[in-house]
């Protein structure tokens, strides 16, 4: 049983995982409480389907933790998922999302929540897949998004298949993991897409896109530039998949849009629906983003177009 404390945050947390990914694993979730090397507590959730699994990490008032113990909190905590999907008989996992509390907030020298996030994950990344380096890492990163949000508590969740997905770059951005120390002492450790097996069939699943080209954010101000900039890399994302499948913007079928000023969301809305097929889905999701400038980030799912 949970404690009643910790029930409201794990019900919040549930809603952060995408519906379309919920309703891959929709059994009733095992949940267990687990300690942590510091101190904190985190609790596990998993739930799964014929097809997929998702694992669930919360550890609330994880804002409270000192830099070193928010950095070892993130890597065990993505142990501890990892290990939740390989239970579920899901040990691939393609998609992530990850919640922040305070995203902003200075830890010290030049390092806000974030970046200190990006070393626990950076950790967690090289011990799953041994000691060298990028190199070892980038061929199985999943596709993610991490964003801030209200809440004093870290959340960690990954969809999970028995296959790994076939992670996809964008020529107009450097990949994440090969971001220059500008970024923080290590790299965030996700890939643009990937191409994943779904029962529906294969389908790019595409991370938390932002106006960055290169490695820089671009037109900081302005939001309609911004959006313009997000779609632009979506579109030559989707182009750039090898393979099979072709995907084009028109394949969207489900994307979230997450945004820090609640003033936005009418012309966002109204400029969305001019720019994505009225088929899909859309979603509008307040949350920080990662760096203070970037007014807008959104991630999708694509079907492949006929050919
Ligand atoms: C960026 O570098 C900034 O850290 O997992 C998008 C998707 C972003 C995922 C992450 C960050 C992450 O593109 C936004």
């Amino acid at each position: 049983m949970l404690d009643v404390d910790v029930e409201p945050v794990v019900s919040l947390a549930r809603a952060i995982v995408p519906s379309w990914a919920r309703e891959l694993a929709p059994s009733v979730p095992e949940s267990r409480v687990v300690g942590l090397s510091d101190g904190a507590c985190v609790v596990l959730e998993s739930s799964r389907g014929t097809d997929a699994g998702v694992a669930m990490a919360v550890v609330p008032c994880a804002s409270r933790l000192s830099p070193s113990s928010f950095r070892s909190c993130v890597a065990e905590v993505y142990a501890l998922v990892r290990e939740g999907l390989r239970e579920c008989g899901f040990a691939s996992p393609v998609r992530m999302w990850n919640f922040l509390p305070g995203i902003h907030d200075c830890m010290g020298h030049e390092l806000d929540r974030y970046r200190v996030f990006n070393l626990g994950r950076y950790d967690a990344f090289a011990g799953w897949f041994g000691v060298g380096g990028p190199e070892a890492i980038v061929p199985v990163l999943p596709a993610a998004s991490a964003v801030g949000h209200q809440g004093d508590f870290l959340v960690v969740t990954a969809l999970g298949l028995k296959a790994p997905g076939s992670p996809v770059e964008n020529p107009r951005q450097t990949p994440a993991f090969a971001y220059s120390t500008a970024h923080g002492p290590r790299p965030p450790c996700f890939a643009r897409a990937t191409v994943a097996q779904l029962p529906a069939g294969p389908r790019l699943l595409v991370s938390g896109t932002a106006s960055i080209r290169g490695e820089d954010s671009v037109h900081a101000g302005s939001l309609p530039r911004q959006l313009a900039e997000t779609i632009e890399n979506i579109e030559r994302l989707a182009q750039s998949v090898l393979g099979q499948e072709r995907f084009e913007l028109s394949g969207i079928e489900s994307a979230r849009v997450y945004f820090p000023r609640s003033s936005d969301r009418g012309l966002l809305a109204s400029s969305l629906s001019a720019r994505l097929p009225q088929t899909a889905s859309v979603e509008f999701f307040p949350a920080w983003i990662c760096r203070r400038e970037l007014l807008v980030e959104i991630e999708a799912t694509l079907a492949p177009s006929a050919c």
